[in-house]
């Protein structure tokens, strides 16, 4: 087979094949030659090229998301390392285990003006779970010693995090040579030890009650399998989101709602959060008015979210979760909130009854009325909220997956791409707001690794969350906070040779939405909501008034 010459290249790529990393986003450049020469030659390799860094980010993101492996993206030097910093952040706050592989200029070319060069060690310092640089002559053994740590730290755990390799290589950069038959890295992987569990049994007291809030999390059956036996059993209150990963008929997903208004719930005396950041801000605040409220957060790393209650404690996930979450609540509080709950969904039932024609009634009724097994990646802005809001969990089928470490609006289609070309899903749905679509046209070139998707693009003709949230009128004539925009989604779509679609009232939603789920293949499905048709969020529900 054709490699190159530059040893780290090539072990790296053995490394690779050895712990079964095979899917390589590629973003083409010079410097990175040496490793595009032994991806491309290997047919062992799923190979991806995407000229956009910050699109392959994502779209890489997308695949590690959905095969919960390490997965690589590999760049040039200069601003086109720097460029997979968004989807970096985003895969360190999603504990993802993106691999950023950057090719570097070395040492002695650094800051002596070059083209295409920029301080690549510890670009993402800040937001990388683990950096390392690997030598363009590495040998054999020192490269085995070296990899032994990175090792370690991708498989201790499902949920290590993101990774920053990078690798300087000097002129020339196209020297190849055959090889013949492969290395192999003897690796041990220690079992890493269950630390912090015994300082982690927390002291329930009788007559204490909890509540538990998950937000997105990575789905596993372990905690899902407690869960189910906490609100069957021990009389626990979890509060989800939609996007959280488990779904049970006795779960609360009408935190808003609830929490409008006079609805009396008990209040707990602890509150334990599982997973990324918590989307409702109303349950935030109403945590901050609770005094002496104990905060337990668990978390798949160390991290200190103790803005909640000064009584803060982080635990770190493991397989004795279940020996951490030992307690019970009283029977009257579990079943005041299932009572709140049933409330809030009758109303929400009602008040979604007949469909209208506006954004929250909308997303409900596409939420009720897509196929079992579909998955729909949500944007973020409003729609995550509307959707949140729904009554998603009477759906249980259906998989809700949102980009959350860090709430960017950009990416979400690459990621959401980059996802569905690992499942394949028959019926897959991206649902953004218009700005966020112009946001990452890019992003549209990655369809071409899909067979079917469907984006759902709701045209409010500008970033409109602010008026859900903002006083406008503070901002004079020019509010810069809106960016409205005359694109055309019809000229979008004939631009990247996919199918479009457009409705702009109730009668044309109505024809035309069972025949976007009856249809295959790739398309653009706009719907129109002009000023007429807005209605801000507080007129929804009288009583939600959240200003998230
Ligand atoms: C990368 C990034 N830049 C800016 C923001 C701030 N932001 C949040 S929502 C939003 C507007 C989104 O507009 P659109 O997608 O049309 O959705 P809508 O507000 O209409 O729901 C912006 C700019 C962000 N979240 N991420």
């Amino acid at each position: 087979m054709l490699v190159s010459n530059k040893k780290s290249a090539l072990y790296l790529k053995s490394y690779f094949k050895q712990i079964g990393l095979t899917q390589i986003v590629i973003c083409p450049g010079s410097r990175n030659l040496p490793l595009i020469v032994n991806f491309s030659n290997d047919p062992d390799f799923k190979v991806y090229s995407i000229i956009d860094e910050r699109v392959a980010g994502f779209f890489a993101l997308g695949l590690a998301k959905a095969s919960r492996k390490p997965t690589a993206v590999i760049t040039t030097s200069g601003s086109a390392a720097l460029n997979l910093a968004p989807a970096m952040v985003e895969a360190y706050y999603q504990r993802l285990p993106l691999l950023a592989i950057t090719a570097d200029r070395p040492e002695e070319r650094i800051e002596k003006g070059e083209n295409q060069t920029i301080v690549q060690k510890g670009l993402f310092t800040n937001y990388v779970s683990y950096e390392m640089e690997l030598e363009e002559k590495i040998s054999f053994n020192l490269f085995e010693k070296n990899i032994q740590s990175l090792h370690q730290f991708l498989f201790q755990s499902p949920n290590s995090g993101n990774v920053h390799i990078n690798l300087p290589f000097s002129e020339p950069l196209d020297s190849v040579e055959y090889l013949l038959g492969k290395f192999k890295f003897n690796l041990n992987q220690k079992k890493a030890p269950l630390k912090s569990v015994l300082n982690s049994i927390i002291p329930f007291q009788k007559g204490q009650n909890v509540i538990i809030y998950l937000s997105s999390f990575h789905e596993d059956l372990q905690l899902n399998q407690l869960l189910e036996d906490g609100v069957l059993n021990k009389n626990w209150v979890v509060i989800s989101e939609l996007h959280s990963g488990w779904k049970h008929k006795n779960l609360i997903s009408q935190i808003d709602l609830i929490l409008s208004g006079d609805r009396i719930v008990h209040k707990p005396d602890i509150l334990i959060t599982i997973g990324e950041t918590m989307l409702s801000k109303k349950f935030r605040n109403y945590i901050r008015s609770l005094e002496g409220l104990k905060h337990i957060d668990v978390s798949y790393s160390t991290r200190n979210w103790d803005s909640l209650s000064s009584d803060y404690k982080n635990v770190i996930y493991n397989h004795n979760i279940a020996q951490i979450l030992d307690f019970e609540n009283t029977h009257s509080f579990q079943s005041s909130w299932l009572e709140a709950e049933i409330k809030a969904n009758d109303y929400l039932k009602n008040r979604c009854q007949p469909l209208i024609y506006q954004e929250f009634s909308l997303v409900h009724n596409i939420i009720n009325s897509i196929d079992n097994q579909s998955f729909i990646f949500w944007g973020n802005s409003s729609l995550i909220r509307y959707a949140n809001w729904s009554n998603w969990k009477e759906r249980a089928q259906l998989s809700h997956l949102s980009n959350r470490g860090v709430s960017g609006i950009e990416g979400v289609l690459a990621t959401a791409v980059g996802y569905q070309s690992f499942i394949g899903a028959d019926d897959f749905y991206c649902f953004l707001g218009d700005v966020s679509l112009l946001y990452e046209i890019n992003s549209l070139s990655v369809l071409q690794y899909v067979d079917n998707f469907k984006i759902l693009v709701l045209n409010n003709h500008g970033g409109r969350i602010f008026d859900q949230i903002h006083n406008g009128e503070i901002l004079g004539e020019t509010n810069a906070l809106l960016t409205p925009h005359a694109a055309s989604f019809e000229v979008l779509a004939k631009l990247y040779d996919i199918d479009y679609m457009k409705v702009n009232d109730l009668n044309s939603f109505l024809a035309q939405f069972p025949y976007l789920k009856s249809q295959k293949g790739k398309i653009l499905f706009e719907i129109n909501i002009t000023d007429a048709d807005w209605v801000s969020w507080k007129d929804y529900f009288n009583e939600f008034g959240s200003n998230d």
